[in-house]
């Protein structure tokens, strides 16, 4: 049986280089996140939106823009995601910029020590947000997450789960990224991440690349979706800070999330960086909550678990 969903909604755009994300956790329960939901016929309780500092829109100062700021949100979407785990329910983290994938992600990771599981996260985006004070050509703490889990980034960040570093990269697998900085590049590699980039998904197309990133995944297996709106092509997603022309398509979007729904093991996910002020009459929260019914087991027809 699927466990019970607790939406957190995590309302600031802290992170991010414009404004508006802020507005994300309104727009997707706006968009009728929760009926979809329960027309799955899923348990969701909405535990509202989490409260934390304002955004002081200040420029960077050694590299990062507002860390003390970026700490404290994600000290608490840490504890609220944690919190959701140790009741046994499934944590959906509406954001709000993904930097707070960094309290989320640590959350999953400390839960998964606790109870022996193995972790695998799809981190579902543009950008391979792997950057670091010195690297990012924006000080905007929503590029540097992943790394920071890794354990590259300054303490405040990555000790949130009480462990150095929260993850290994070997657990990440990245897909539908396309625009990675200069520097940024050198550390992906170097730490060894799983990019199935745009230039795979067009070569062997979504289906191989999803199932190779979902390879290995079984029965012991906590699976943690991060999706970054902008993952998609900015035709069907316009409502985002940071479009990358070239993203997948609606199709292939679809396709991605079926065969995540079709592993049965979807454990935890963030829905982050729709930013409403971008959007038009709220189209591209509509797509993201359609591609959220997908993941949560929406098909055509009948169809039997394919592993
Ligand atoms: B998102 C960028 F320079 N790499 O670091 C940066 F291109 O969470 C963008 O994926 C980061 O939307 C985008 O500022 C972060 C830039
Ligand atoms: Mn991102
Ligand atoms: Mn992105
Ligand atoms: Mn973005």
């Amino acid at each position: 049986m699927q466990n019970p969903i607790s939406l957190i909604g995590a309302p600031t755009d802290i992170g991010a280089g414009s404004r508006g994300a802020s507005m994300g956790p309104e727009a997707l329960r706006v968009a009728n996140i929760i009926p979809v939901l329960q027309s799955q016929g899923l348990d969701v309780i909405d535990r509202g939106n989490l409260s934390g500092p304002p955004n002081p829109w200040l420029a960077p100062v050694d590299g990062y823009r507002h860390l003390d700021e970026v700490a404290t949100w994600n000290q608490s979407v840490h504890d609220a995601v944690y919190a959701e785990l140790q009741l046994d329910r499934l944590p959906i983290l509406l954001g709000g910029d993904h930097c707070l994938g960094l309290g989320s992600i640590s959350a999953v990771a400390r839960h998964c020590r606790d109870t022996g599981k193995k972790l695998r996260i799809l981190w579902l985006d543009a950008h391979a947000d792997f950057n670091t004070s010195h690297l990012t050509p924006s000080g905007n703490i929503h590029g540097m997450p992943v790394a920071c889990l890794c354990g590259y980034g300054p303490e405040v960040l990555t000790s949130l789960s009480g462990q150095v570093p929260a993850i290994n990269p070997k657990w990440v697998r990245q897909i539908g990224i396309r625009s990675v900085d200069e520097g940024e590049k050198r550390l992906v590699h170097e730490a060894g991440l799983d990019v199935f980039d745009m230039r795979f998904i067009d070569e062997m197309g979504m289906r191989a690349a999803m199932e190779l990133a979902l390879a290995l995944v079984d029965a012991n297996t906590h699976l943690h979706v991060s999706f970054d709106v902008d993952f998609l092509d900015p035709d069907i997603a316009p409502g985002v800070g940071t479009t990358v022309r070239g993203g997948p398509t609606y199709r292939e979007a679809q396709l991605c999330m079926e065969m995540i729904a079709d592993t049965g093991r979807l454990a935890s996910l963030d829905v982050m960086e729709l930013n409403p002020a971008f959007d038009v009459r709220n189209r591209t929260a509509e797509v993201a909550v359609d591609l959220i019914e997908s993941l949560f087991g929406k098909s055509t027809l009948m169809r039997k678990r394919a592993r």
